[in-house]
This record gives C-alpha cells, sequence and structure tokens, in this order.
C-alpha cells in the first residue's frame, strides 16, 4: 500500500489538495455542464471547502462524505471534453487523473449525449482502469426517449456503470454503493481499451517493455506509449517531472498498480 502520510503531502504539494490519511480520494471528472457539480453537492452537502490548483490561479472545490464508515474525498475537476490538454482546465484534470493517482475516477456522462461522453471516458480508461462512469441526467434522456441500456454499457466497458438524475437525487444510493465497493476491492474491472491500427499496436508492442522497466507500476506503460507515439514532447517532460518527484516521496514503497 501506498503510505498514506507521503502521498497527503504530495496531493498538497502537487495539487493544493488537502486529504487525511483514512480517506479514499475520488476524482470527479466529466464534459462541462453534465452535472459534475450536481452530483458533488448531493454527495457532499456543506461539508465542502475551496482551495486553488498548486500554482494555478484556478479553483478546485473538495468535499468529504461518509458511506458505511468509510470517508471519502471528492475532488471536483474543470469540466472537459478531452484529456489532450488544449486547455489549462484540461491540464489540471488530465494531471490529476494521471499523477495524482485517486482511489477511483468516478466520470459523470450526459445520457442525452452519450457518445460525445465517451470519448472522455474512453481516455481516461485507457489510463486507469480504476473508473465508475455515471450516466447522469436519465430525467433528461427519458423526457428525449432516449433509453440508456446500463448493464449492457458496463460490459462493453469493463467498469462499473450507475444511472442517475442527481438533481432529483435518484440512483445517488447506487453510486454510493459502486464507490464503496470499488476501494473496498470487491468490483473487478476490465477497462475496454481502443486498438488502434496494426502499424501503431506493433509500436505499442515494441515500446512496451523499455517504458515498464522505465515507469513500474507508476503508470499505465500502454498509455506512455500512446503518448511516445504522439511525439507530446511537452507532455512527455511532464510525465518525468512527476514520476521523479513520486520517487522523492515514495522512495521505497511498493505502490500499487493504478491500471
Ligand atoms: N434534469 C436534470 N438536470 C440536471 C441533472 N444534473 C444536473 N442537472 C442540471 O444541469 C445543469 C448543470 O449542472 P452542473 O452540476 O452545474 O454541471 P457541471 O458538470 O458541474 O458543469 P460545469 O462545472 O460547468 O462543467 C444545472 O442546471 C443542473 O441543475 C439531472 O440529473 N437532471
Ligand atoms: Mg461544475
Amino acid at each position: 500500500m501506498r503510505n498514506k502520510a507521503s502521498y497527503g503531502q504530495y496531493l498538497k504539494e502537487f495539487f493544493g489538495i488537502n486529504v487525511n490519511p483514512h480517506q479514499s480520494v475520488i476524482a470527479l471528472a466529466g464534459n462541462p455542464n453534465v452535472g459534475k457539480s450536481t452530483v458533488f453537492n448531493a454527495l457532499t452537502g456543506l461539508r465542502q471547502h475551496t482551495g486553488n490548483w498548486a500554482g494555478k490561479t484556478v479553483c478546485n472545490m473538495q468535499g468529504n462524505f461518509v458511506y458505511k464508515h468509510k470517508s471519502f474525498l471528492l475532488v471536483d475537476l474543470p469540466g472537459t471534453y478531452s484529456l489532450l490538454a488544449h486547455t489549462l482546465e484540461e491540464e489540471i484534470a488530465r494531471d490529476f487523473i494521471c499523477f495524482g493517482r485517486p482511489d477511483i475516477t468516478l466520470v459523470v456522462l450526459d445520457a442525452t449525449c452519450l457518445e460525445r461522453n465517451l470519448n472522455l471516458a474512453l481516455q481516461i480508461l485507457e489510463i486507469t482502469g480504476r473508473v465508475v462512469l455515471c450516466v447522469n441526467l436519465l430525467d433528461e434522456a427519458e423526457k428525449k426517449k432516449i433509453y440508456i441500456d446500463i448493464p449492457e454499457l458496463e460490459t462493453e466497458l469493463g467498469v462499473p456503470v450507475v444511472g442517475t438524475a442527481a438533481r432529483k437525487g435518484e440512483g445517488l444510493e447506487n453510486l454510493l454503493e459502486a464507490l464503496y465497493r470499488m476501494v473496498m476491492g470487491a468490483s473487478s474491472t476490465e477497462p475496454r481499451q481502443i486498438i488502434y491500427s496494426q502499424e501503431v499496436e506493433e509500436a505499442i508492442q515494441q515500446l512496451m517493455p523499455e517504458i515498464q522497466f522505465l515507469v513500474g507500476d507508476q503508470l499505465n506503460p500502454r498509455w506512455v506509449a500512446l503518448r511516445l507515439l504522439d511525439s507530446d514532447r511537452s507532455f512527455i517532460e511532464r510525465i518525468s517531472f512527476y514520476l521523479s518527484y513520486r520517487q522523492s516521496y515514495f522512495p521505497s514503497t511498493p505502490e500499487v498498480a493504478i491500471w
């Protein structure tokens, strides 16, 4: 297990997030306007505080809740359509999901335009399998005669999927249960991976052993291989930056793989 005290120090210094050693950290991600803050408010009530992302002028919301005697810290990330970091908000969301090592990334999706929302969900599933998907706005979808097959979506994506209408408070109990089961290690996941062209897949296979050697279990090697193939130089530098700092925070602590 990771060293909880060092982890707290790391989150504080690099992200401006205050976590207690006994809390599980949940990153709340999703496209803009899908109901993230509604879910956040419904789960955390008045137990919220605002801060700033470390080194950034962008505000963050952190909130606590307890479910079945387990304490959670929920971090509301800026709404983003992708993690390709074209904007400061995308960079913040991406860095926290990639390097903040949340125990779970809870991705809120808009049931009325699921296809567009799945783009971000699939990008996150390439980084980590510790994901719970919340298909929100089911009441709006119903008005538009859109039916979402939640069990089928769960089978297709390989992670827990919960349907909600957060403004009415519907489905939140199931959501809490899914989060709880995942932190307790009671849910098995097999996150859906995008299969690329043969050329790209061969290049990934060639790079993987070397990357595995370099990053250990700190990052998903397939995902790092894809970033290298993208030649996203600034992001590759960012990966090096976080990995070297994490080394100094967690020198000899065996880490739990996060994908
Ligand atoms: N009908 C309906 N409206 C909802 C639901 N969830 C959220 N809303 C509404 O959708 C709007 C956007 O909700 P927010 O919670 O602010 O969405 P957000 O994802 O935090 O938005 P950004 O932070 O701007 O990205 C608000 O007017 C909510 O009241 C829902 O399940 N059903
Ligand atoms: Mg919001």
